[in-house]
């Protein structure tokens, strides 16, 4: 494939109502989308930074400068084989995985365009639905919180998980657990807590937790491993989990008995799909992440989880369920199962981008040629 143009784009999509987490309170999806065009055909990546440095060290900013000035220049004008072919050509960048992996994304979606095979296919997904898990924001009160859970679980939501701060923890998972003591339920700390609070974990134990994700610092899976071994309860890792190495080296260490895998947090699918791999090989189930994207984050998200041992139900969700429109036709929606089919040559099912609606949210927008 030649690589003509890009384009990197810049959307704004509110939220229908804010989602808090530890470390920031989301009203606004900014993102960027890179759109590569080739030989007539483009394909679609959407970078999943924020606003700002708040869940790893890459934000839109920093994505829009690798993009433009460090990758871009790397492929214009150039023919690639494909994904694998441009991660060879920048295999020199250390970290902003992110940023590669916005256009790795789109890459692969130019190979699914030009093979007429899916992304399950093209990958080896075998699942022809995956279920879908929801992951709750703090709330200012329990009631408002338990409000939610009790409306998410008539929707049939496989798993909920609740995101927790310091001071908003121990009592807010035990309320959960007295009203449902029966849902598959987990905790996303995003990394707010320390060694320190052994003890707040330790307490955790009592209340049947599938798992408790990122505890602790996003650099420090020895940490996790000393954690891990005081507790009953599983570790999840998210943002510890930045490449196959950092899996290598967590489960070496006992640091994690579930990971959360995130394409773009490392470099994009083919990564992903090298720790799926090596989790499988180790018995360690893993789960498909979100990153509150758009519908073309989201469709690739529901492909990768279509791979055997994503085992465990992902933050993959409805589009409407953060936004009141999207960038797909048709917006991503759940089955009645409250599953998510993937997409695949011979189902039927298939997702547009929508151009129009890009077009209504567009801040900006980049032309990039040789
Ligand atoms: O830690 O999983 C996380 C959203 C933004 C950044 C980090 C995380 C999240 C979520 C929401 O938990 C997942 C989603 O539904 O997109
Ligand atoms: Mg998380």
């Amino acid at each position: 494939m030649r690589i003509d143009r890009i384009d990197i784009i810049r959307i704004n999509n509110p939220f229908k109502e804010p989602f808090e987490t530890s470390f920031v309170r989301f009203e606004v999806r900014d993102a960027l989308l890179v759109k590569i065009y080739s030989e007539g055909a483009f394909g679609y990546g959407e970078c999943k930074a924020f606003h700002a440095p708040l869940y790893n060290a890459e934000d839109n900013g920093t994505c829009l400068h690798i993009l433009k000035h460090i990758l871009a220049p790397r492929i214009l004008g150039e023919t690639l084989d494909g994904p694998e072919d441009f991660l060879r050509r920048v295999a020199f960048v250390r970290g902003n995985r992110l940023a590669i992996a916005a256009i790795e994304n789109a890459l692969w979606d130019l190979r699914v365009k030009a093979t007429g095979k899916s992304l399950k296919t093209l990958i080896g997904g075998t699942r022809d639905e995956v279920e879908a898990g929801i992951s709750l924001g703090i709330e200012p009160t329990i009631g408002a919180l338990l409000a939610k859970i009790e409306r998410h679980q008539a929707e049939g939501y496989h798993r909920i998980k609740i995101k927790i701060k310091p001071g908003k923890d121990l009592q807010v998972v035990r309320e959960v657990r007295r009203h449902y003591p029966d849902i598959t339920l987990t905790v996303d700390a995003n990394s707010a807590y320390t060694l320190a609070d052994l003890d707040l974990f330790k307490a955790m134990d009592e209340f049947n937790l599938s798992y408790i994700e990122q505890p602790l610092g996003e650099d420090d899976i020895v940490d996790h491993a000393v954690l891990q071994k005081a507790i009953g309860t599983r570790i999840c890792l998210d943002e510890s989990i930045t490449s196959f190495e950092d899996a290598r080296k967590a489960i070496g260490l006992g640091s994690a008995q579930v990971i959360n895998i995130k394409s773009s947090r490392c470099g994009g699918i083919h990564e992903a799909i090298r720790i799926h791999d090596l989790c499988m090989e180790h018995g360690i189930p893993v789960w498909c992440g979100g990153m509150t994207e758009t519908g073309i984050g989201r469709v690739q998200n529901i492909s990768m989880a279509s791979l055997a041992n994503f085992t465990l139900a992902n933050d993959i969700t409805p589009a409407r369920r953060f936004f009141a429109e999207d960038i797909t036709m048709p917006m991503v929606d759940i089955t009645p199962r409250c599953t998510l089919r993937v997409p695949d040559e011979h189902n039927g099912v298939q997702y547009t981008v929508d151009e129009a609606a890009i077009e209504r949210m567009m801040v900006s927008r980049e032309v990039l040629r040789r």
